[in-house]
Order: C-alpha cells, then structure tokens, then sequence
C-alpha cells in the first residue's frame, strides 16, 4: 500500500475515520502554518476550521468538501480546533470537537448536520462536563443495545493533568511521576440526544500484563492523547498514542468502560512530535488512519494523513499488513 499522503492541498492530522452512508469519511484537524514557536503546551497547533474528506476507496481519489466548522462560528470557543471526531444517530450526524475556551480551558464542541459533509451547526456552549482534548465517540450497533459513548483526554497542552482533583487547576503543569498510576482517558455515555453526556465521567483504568495499573513512569505504554475505540468480535480496542515516545499502542477490554489490559504497539514513531489515529473496518478490511510530518518535511504541527492496513489474527492481536 501506498505511503504518499492521501491529501496534499492542505494540511491535515488526527484523522478519525468512518464508514457512513457506504463510504469512507474522515474527520481530521485542519493544520495551518501559525507562525508560532514550538512549545511543550503546543501552542503551535493553532488550527481555525475542519474540513471534511470521503473516499470510495482507500487508494482512491480523495474528495473534500470544503469547511464543515470554523472558529468563528462556535459561540464559546477562543481558540486551538483540535483531533476532532463523528458519530452518527437517526441520519443527523455529530461532531465532536475540542477547543479552548474563552478562559482558555480545553473543552468539548459538539456540531449537528443532516450530512456527513456538513457543515455542522455548532452547540451554543460546550458539552457540559467535559473537559480536556481528543474527543472520540464510539456507538454500539444495534443488537448490542446502542449505546453511545464519548471518551477524551490528553496530557501536556491537553490539560487533562489539571483535573486530577475534579475542578480545573492551571498551575498543574506536569502529569503525574514515579510509580503512581497514570492518568487515563475519560469516558461517559453519551444521552440520546448525543448532545450532552447521559452520566457520570469515568476515568479509564488501562493494567499491565500482571493486572496491575499502567504507571506514571512507563512512557513507553501509559496514556498520553488520541483515545480510540473499536470493537471486534465482541472485544473491546482502546488505542492511543503514548505522546512523547511517539507509539501508537492498545489495549483490549470486555468492557467499554475496561479496565482494558496493555496488549502491544501498532505504530513505531514517525516523523514529527505527535502520532494520532483511527481504526475502522471498510469493505471487510481493516486500516489504521493516522498522521506523519512527511508533506511539510518534518514540521510538527504542519502533518499529513495516510492509511495502512492492519491485521487483526485468530488471537484478536493487531498489527499492519506486511
Ligand atoms: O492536532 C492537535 C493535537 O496534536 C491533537 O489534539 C493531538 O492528538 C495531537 O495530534
């Protein structure tokens, strides 16, 4: 498969990818050179709109459809239009999306269309409870009772450190260290309306092979952004980026809510600071969909999405297709 970038006429990342109306769409951050010095809070990602892309097929040609949200039309948001995501309920269609707020504390957004394109009519406030970066819905199909569930989190510049104690503390700069556990992403259930969260959140608990929980210190595996779940043969997926050892790792679970066990990496480091994805089936194949800094030659934060099949064996253990 090929290794170019599927979209070169703009600058794309964190592409969430979904199979909606037989075809493929994908819902990616919107790079855009911001002229802002690199930075640990990563100011530098300064994106002001999405825009929305579907395919036909994953070697075929891509189609853009042009803006489907743009900060100025988001009523509570100042700034930073992050990895968003979509789900689908009924034909209306939702994007979920973080930015910061007027106080500059990262929220969920929340957009409708009647569309998968777009565009999509934003919430006046976010969606109350939330908190934090990388929003990612998951909804159950129909024989396993449909429910909706909305997970979210992000270290560093994703400020989910500062909420250690439930109410948001600016001074919390630094995720936790030594051996304490890590911090996980959250999750709550999404209400039918998937507008607004139906209970309470819940952080994700993610064990190491010996069932004991992931700690702070293992940068190799904890948590770090980019939360994304899929379910497969009744098993749950939770994968992640690890953030600043740059993997692309999961976990599988029983549950949707975990505790979800460590199984292994999916993605070495590529070039550029983050990596972020998304897994979907699509015409009875597996992809992962996820970003590099190939387009702009290695500049962090101006990226470009690319897929690769991935494999999934008897045992249910992922890895990409030789
Ligand atoms: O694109 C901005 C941020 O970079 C995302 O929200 C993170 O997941 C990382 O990819």
């Amino acid at each position: 498969m090929s290794d170019q970038p599927l979209i070169s006429h703009v600058y794309t990342a964190d592409p969430s990818a979904h199979v909606f109306e037989g075809k493929l769409y994908l819902y990616p951050s919107h790079d855009i050179d911001s002229g802002l010095e690199s930075n640990d809070n990563g100011d530098q990602y300064a994106m002001r709109d999405y825009h929305v892309f579907s395919m036909e097929s994953v070697t075929g040609p891509v189609t853009d459809h042009g803006v489907a949200l743009a900060l100025e039309d988001i009523p509570w948001a100042s700034a930073q239009l992050w990895a968003p995501d979509a789900a689908e309920r009924d034909g209306r269609y939702f994007l979920y999306f973080p930015a910061r707020d007027k106080d500059g504390i990262f929220r969920i957004g929340v957009a409708v269309s009647d569309s998968p394109a777009g565009p999509f009519l934003p919430d006046p406030e976010p969606i109350a409870g939330t908190f934090s970066i990388d929003p990612c819905s998951f909804v159950e199909d129909a024989a396993s009772g449909g429910a909706a569930y909305l997970y979210f989190g992000g270290i560093w510049g994703g400020q989910l450190q500062c909420w250690q104690s439930g109410t948001f503390d600016k001074d919390a700069r630094v995720e936790p260290m030594g051996n304490v556990p890590a911090l996980g992403p959250r999750v709550a259930k999404l209400s039918d309306d998937m507008r607004s969260l139906a209970g309470p959140v819940i952080e994700l608990t993610i064990l190491d092979e010996h069932g004991n929980p992931l700690q702070a210190d293992d940068h190799d595996r904890r948590f770090f952004e980019g939360a994304w779940v899929h379910k497969h043969n009744g098993v749950y997926y939770l994968s992640y980026s690890t953030g600043d050892t740059h993997f692309l790792v999961y976990a599988t679970s029983d549950s949707p809510l975990g505790p979800f066990t460590y199984q292994g990496r999916i993605l070495e480091p590529v070039l550029g600071w983050t990596t972020h994805h998304s897994i979907v089936q699509y015409q009875d194949k597996w992809y992962l969909f996820h970003h590099d800094a190939s387009l702009s030659g290695g500049v962090n934060h101006l990226r470009c999405v690319k897929v690769k099949e991935l494999t999934c064996d008897e045992a249910g253990k992922l890895a990409l297709k030789q």
